[in-house]
């Protein structure tokens, strides 16, 4: 069945957004790479592809329900940042208005009856879930550490073993 024009509209500033959320990562992945945080830069690097494969999972969505995509231009994002601690508190407050972005794409879903993307959606949800807590856990062990450099530089080594991984959706 054809997606409706609504939900398409929707789904593609979703897109958009996606590839903003990608866009912030780099800057940040960028910025840390650039003060010698190899680990978190590392982290951010994966959390950039990963955005990209969320984008893709709706393009892919789209043309299977005959949607039409739009990309549109991705504005600017921040370059760069004070400490870790406000970089993750950014990555974390960035994850609740994504989910929030979710939950309204799922409400529409459902006010257009539209069943297939409301299962589709379904992913994404779980997905946000683990994305809050992920930035919540290296918040707190960021908070934990304080200015020691020897917790700093081991958040720093635990950060670099993160690799990319394709979501299993695709
Ligand atoms: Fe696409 O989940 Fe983060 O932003």
């Amino acid at each position: 069945m054809n997606i409706g024009k609504k939900l398409a509209e929707a789904i593609n500033e979703q897109i958009n957004a996606e590839f903003w959320s990608a866009y912030f990562y780099l800057a940040m992945a960028n910025y840390w790479e650039e003060q010698g945080r190899k680990g978190v830069a590392n982290w951010y690097k994966v959390q950039f592809r990963e955005e990209q494969a969320h984008a893709e999972i709706f393009i892919d969505y789209l043309h299977n329900r005959n949607g039409q995509v739009c990309l549109k231009p991705i504005s600017d994002v921040k370059q760069s940042w004070e400490s870790l601690a406000e970089t993750f508190a950014d990555t974390l407050a960035h994850e609740q208005e994504v989910t929030r972005r979710i939950h309204a794409l799922y409400a529409l879903a459902e006010e257009e009856k539209d069943y297939a993307t409301r299962q589709m959606l379904n992913w994404y949800i779980a997905e946000q879930v683990e994305e809050e807590a992920n930035v919540q856990e290296i918040i707190d062990n960021l908070n934990l550490v304080g200015q020691d450099g020897t917790g700093i530089l081991q958040i720093d080594r635990e950060l670099g073993a993160r690799t990319f991984v394709a979501p299993a959706v695709k």
